[in-house]
């Protein structure tokens, strides 16, 4: 498997999370953003949006969107864990998803992306207090779920906790406070503590 990526993004440590949790092996092949290398032809053939995260199979089939790329490695390689198949807890999984493709893209992420100046086409899309509302918006309704449950879509971890956690546990490069949260600050002590997890790729203290 190949993982199209760059360290910095929350979207492509998404894969890189679940990928440790499976124990999975891969090769990492880093795109430059900053360098537009996402528009290359070569590049938009494997993904026509222009975005990494891009995963290409054991088998060459290429694969776009962290949400989907979650879908795939959870249900090929993680049996009933991360992905349960049965209707109920799948709809489980997908509410999260769509939060964090939502309030949590155009809410946390974006204020990251705004607040740290960074290039690319989300910070084009609206403006600072609008990404911060959203967030709160994400906040609340996780901090809710959390309150009395210790995972997000069931009793256990799966690719809804993944996909929720980066872009909430980087609030400070987006500027946010997450003081009156206890419950997001809970969850991410247990998400940290499983087995296999690997650091979200906070900037170094004074980088500019
Ligand atoms: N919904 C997509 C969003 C992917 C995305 O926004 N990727 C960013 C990096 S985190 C990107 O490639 N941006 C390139 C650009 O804006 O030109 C996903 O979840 O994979």
């Amino acid at each position: 498997m190949k993982l199209y990526d760059l360290e910095r993004s929350g979207n492509c440590y998404k894969i890189r999370l679940l990928l440790a949790f499976l124990g999975q092996a891969y090769e990492r092949v880093p795109v430059a953003l900053d360098e537009g290398a996402q528009r290359a032809a070569e590049f938009v053939r494997l993904n026509p949006r222009g975005q990494i995260p891009v995963l290409v199979t054991d088998e060459g089939t290429a694969i776009w969107d962290s949400t989907a790329i979650l879908v795939y490695l959870a249900r090929r390689y993680g049996q009933e864990q991360w992905l349960p198949g049965d209707p109920l807890s799948m709809a489980r999984v997908m509410q999260w998803l769509a939060l964090e493709q939502n309030e949590g893209r155009y809410g946390t992420a974006r204020a990251r992306v705004i607040a740290l100046g960074l290039k690319g086409a989300l910070g084009q899309t609206g403006t600072l207090e609008e990404s911060r509302r959203l967030a709160e918006i994400a906040f609340a309704t996780l901090e809710g779920r959390l309150t009395d449950h210790a995972w997000l879509a069931a009793d256990h971890p799966t690719i809804a906790d993944i996909a929720c956690y980066p872009y909430t546990a980087l609030y400070p490069e987006s500027g946010l406070a997450l003081d009156g949260y206890p419950a997001i600050h809970a969850w991410f002590a247990r998400l940290e503590a499983w087995p296999g997890y690997i650091p979200v790729p906070r900037r170094p203290v004074g980088a500019g």
